[in-house]
């Protein structure tokens, strides 16, 4: 089950793990890239799709769409807490409050409730790999970063705290940190302000959608006993959120 899925990389997490014969469940918000999304990867006819189509930050809508999974979906491996979002880049002092809580409801709550929903059936079984999407922005703070980071800083703690909490029950927990990757997520920061949302990539090769999915993948399918905790990734360009160096 990937979060997130209509986009970035949740889809190109979605198209891996589907090449290699992954069933897989999708889910976001918008319906129509679901439907595409759906019939790409049924497309070689050997795996199948199931696409839930929900807000993560609505509690009883999770609860409701995962506590009513048809029996044969219930079986989730693999869980991918992936959606989330950053939403403008302001000083605190400056900040939106709506755009405050869009981050804390998506990137923390929304994360918990998928959690809360999936996590049982995993622990029924004693077997499962959950992989949250913190940030590198979750190691470390930037100017305007503020509420963004924090909640990436939530995830961080969340993941640490998930893994020995499922210790017993043979739970995985990975956290993913990555670096900048060019996907929706600048553009979705400022707005739909195509412009703007260059400015961060500028003269730096950044990760790819797909760059993330591989190293999804590559942790997804080690041995049983063998668990990444967590995995930072940067393009070459950046060693940390306020160092990089851009190349024309
Ligand atoms: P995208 O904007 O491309 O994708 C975000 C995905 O999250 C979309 O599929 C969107 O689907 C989904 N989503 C957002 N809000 C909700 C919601 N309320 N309910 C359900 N789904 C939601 O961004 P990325 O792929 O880059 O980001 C994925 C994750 O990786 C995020 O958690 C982000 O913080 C993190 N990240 C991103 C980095 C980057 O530089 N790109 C670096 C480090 C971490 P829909 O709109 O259909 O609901
Ligand atoms: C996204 C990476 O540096 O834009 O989590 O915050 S950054």
């Amino acid at each position: 089950m990937i979060t997130g899925a209509t986009s970035g990389f949740g889809k190109a997490t979605a198209v891996r793990f589907a090449k290699n014969g992954y069933n897989i469940i999708i889910t976001g918000r918008r319906q129509e890239l679901l439907d595409e999304l759906e019939k790409e990867l049924r497309v070689n006819g050997k795996i199948k799709v199931l696409s839930l189509c929900f807000d993560v930050r609505k509690k009883d809508e999770v609860e409701s769409v995962i506590g009513n999974l048809p029996e044969d979906w219930k079986r989730i491996d693999i869980l991918v807490n992936n959606a989330g979002l950053a939403v403008g880049l302001d000083h605190i002092q400056n900040g939106n409050t709506d755009d405050w809580d869009r981050m804390i409801d998506t990137n923390v709550k929304g994360l918990l409730y998928v959690t809360r929903a999936v996590s049982p059936l995993m622990v029924a079984r004693n077997e499962g790999h959950i992989f949250n999407l913190g940030s590198i922005a979750g190691k470390e703070a930037y100017e305007n970063g503020n509420v963004y980071c924090a909640s990436k800083f939530a995830v961080d703690a969340l993941s640490q705290s998930m893994r020995i909490d499922m210790l017993k029950n043979n739970i995985k927990v990975t956290l993913i940190a990555p670096g900048m990757a060019e996907t929706e997520f600048s553009l979705v920061r400022f707005k739909g302000d195509e412009e703007k949302a260059k400015v961060p990539y500028k003269g730096i090769k950044a990760l790819t959608a797909e760059d993330i999915a591989g190293v999804i993948y590559y942790c997804a399918t080690l041995p049983d006993h063998v668990c990444i905790n967590e995995i930072v990734i940067t393009p070459t360009q950046q060693a940390s959120v306020n160092h990089s160096v851009r190349r024309e």
